[in-house]
């Protein structure tokens, strides 16, 4: 199977609830490793950029603003299909439709503060990740 990197992030209602190690150990409970993390308040550029696929959505103007409401922490997580294993590990996006166990049916307050992100493909995970990492701040 194919190693994979995803990029997540733990957003404001994780860190404003003091549940970022919480999370950390689903994370890796679940089989995936932290290979790079920092703890940043995203600007509403960065947020803008980062959800530009969601511009034409209803909620864009709420995302930015959830997304910027306090510090997020980012990362780099890798392992075997990272990807597809990270979505499983979150559960569905609305948390009320997430399988027990996951991040989000744990942890989540509603759809838009859905506790973290994570990658939906791989070209999306390489640009996501090059958003907030430079090469020598991943270390495997
Ligand atoms: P996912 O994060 O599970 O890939 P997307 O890509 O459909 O889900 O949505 C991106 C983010 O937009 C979600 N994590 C959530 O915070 C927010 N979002 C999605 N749908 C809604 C909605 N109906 N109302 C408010 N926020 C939403």
């Amino acid at each position: 199977m194919a190693i994979e990197r995803t990029f997540s992030i733990l957003k404001p209602d994780v860190t404003r609830r003091n549940l970022t190690g919480a999370v950390n150990a689903l994370i890796e409970s679940g089989g995936l490793r932290i290979v790079a993390q920092k703890r940043l308040q995203m600007s509403r550029s960065q947020a803008e950029t980062f959800y530009a696929v969601h511009k034409a959505r209803p909620f864009f103007g709420e995302l930015v603003e959830t997304m910027t409401s306090g510090p997020v922490v980012v990362q780099v997580l890798e392992g075997e299909n990272a990807i597809k294993k990270y979505r499983e590990i979150l559960g569905a996006t609305d948390p009320s439709k997430a399988a027990e166990g996951t991040i989000r049916k744990k942890y989540a307050v509603s759809v838009g503060e859905n506790s973290a992100h994570g990658s939906d493909a791989p070209e999306t995970a390489t640009v996501e990740i090059a958003q907030f990492f430079s090469g020598n701040e991943i270390v495997p």
